[in-house]
Formats: structure tokens, C-alpha cells, sequence
């Protein structure tokens, strides 16, 4: 419950259903470590609370949040997974290289879910400052992992519901 407050989106516990029949792929980028470990955290938790069994997890760690893109392609590529969830951190720089990391991310995931038609879970901070990140990585405005999480187990759900 306490999470809950704490997060931006108003996700009600008992909106989120079951997920134990449910194969999920974790993809986390090594860049500012610190913060998207304890994103990835709060994502693994949150699966194993709603039921989901610890060997239908499968994690996979990339450079960088660029990396992000092919990780969830070779992942869908090679197991049959119900989401992807993708977790990152790119923190504005003094160069342009923010702008250019978080559009490819961006357009790369999208892409990635609609050519496997599977979800794939936009879990990247982009924030301007390591204080906004930590914010959202278990501090004041919760840990977003956990809403990465809560938002995989939902679009599996629907996938399920609507395609069988
Ligand atoms: N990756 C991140 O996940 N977060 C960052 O904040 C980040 N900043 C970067 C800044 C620069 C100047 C460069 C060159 C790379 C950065 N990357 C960052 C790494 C990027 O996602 C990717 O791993 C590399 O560009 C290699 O493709």
C-alpha cells in the first residue's frame, strides 16, 4: 500500500490480475547501475507477488539503455514470453547525446512490440538530474520498476484474453 501512495500512477493492487501462467523477460542496462537495479528490483518483486514462478523470469543485462532495443528484439526472438519489460536510466548530459538515447529507446521498443506483437514495457527513467532518478527509483515518487511490472502483467492479461 505504501508503494502505491508513494507512485505516480494510481494503479489499485487489486486491479492487477494473477500472473502466474505468465513468462516474463526482464532487459537491464548496466548504465547508472545503482538506480536500475533497485528498478530491477522492484520489477521482480512485483512479479513474484502477483504469483508469477521464478523460472518464468528471464533477465538479461545490456551496456546501455540504447541496448535496451535489441535486448527485448533477441529476447522475443529466441523465448516465448508473454511481456518484456525493459529497464534503463539515461540522466541529461551536457551533449545531445540524452535526446538521441531516449528517442531510439523510445522508437525501439515500440517497434520491437509491434513486430512481435508482445508487449514491451517502457521502464526508462529520463530524467535531468541523478535526484529525479533516485526520486523514482524507491525514493519519494516511488520505484518505477514496480509500475513496469504491475503494467507487463496487465497488457498479458489482455493479450491473453483477447487473442484466445
Ligand atoms: N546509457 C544509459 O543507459 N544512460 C545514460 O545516461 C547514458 N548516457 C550516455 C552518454 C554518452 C555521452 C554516451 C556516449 C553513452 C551514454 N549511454 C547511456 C550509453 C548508451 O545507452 C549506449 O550504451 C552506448 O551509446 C553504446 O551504444
Amino acid at each position: 500500500m505504501s508503494t502505491q501512495l508513494k507512485n505516480l500512477s494510481d494503479f489499485s493492487e487489486t486491479d492487477v490480475p494473477q500472473a502466474a501462467p505468465y513468462h516474463f523477460g526482464i532487459v537491464v542496462a548496466e548504465w547508472n547501475r545503482v538506480i536500475t537495479q533497485a528498478l530491477y528490483e522492484g520489477a521482480y518483486e512485483t512479479l513474484v507477488d502477483h504469483g508469477v514462478l521464478l523460472q518464468n523470469i528471464y533477465t538479461y543485462s545490456v551496456p546501455g539503455s540504447f541496448e535496451l532495443t535489441s535486448g527485448a528484439d533477441i529476447l522475443l526472438k529466441n523465448r516465448k514470453l508473454d511481456a518484456v519489460i525493459c529497464l534503463g536510466c539515461v540522466i541529461q548530459g551536457e551533449t545531445r547525446h540524452f535526446e538521441f538515447i531516449c528517442n531510439a529507446v523510445a522508437n525501439g521498443i515500440s517497434n520491437v512490440a509491434l513486430k512481435y506483437s508482445k508487449p514491451v514495457i517502457f521502464g526508462v527513467l529520463t530524467t535531468d538530474n541523478q535526484q529525479q532518478a533516485d526520486d523514482r527509483a524507491g525514493g519519494k515518487h516511488g520505484n518505477k520498476g514496480v509500475e513496469a511490472a504491475v503494467t507487463a502483467i496487465k497488457m498479458a492479461y489482455l493479450a491473453e484474453t483477447l487473442n484466445s
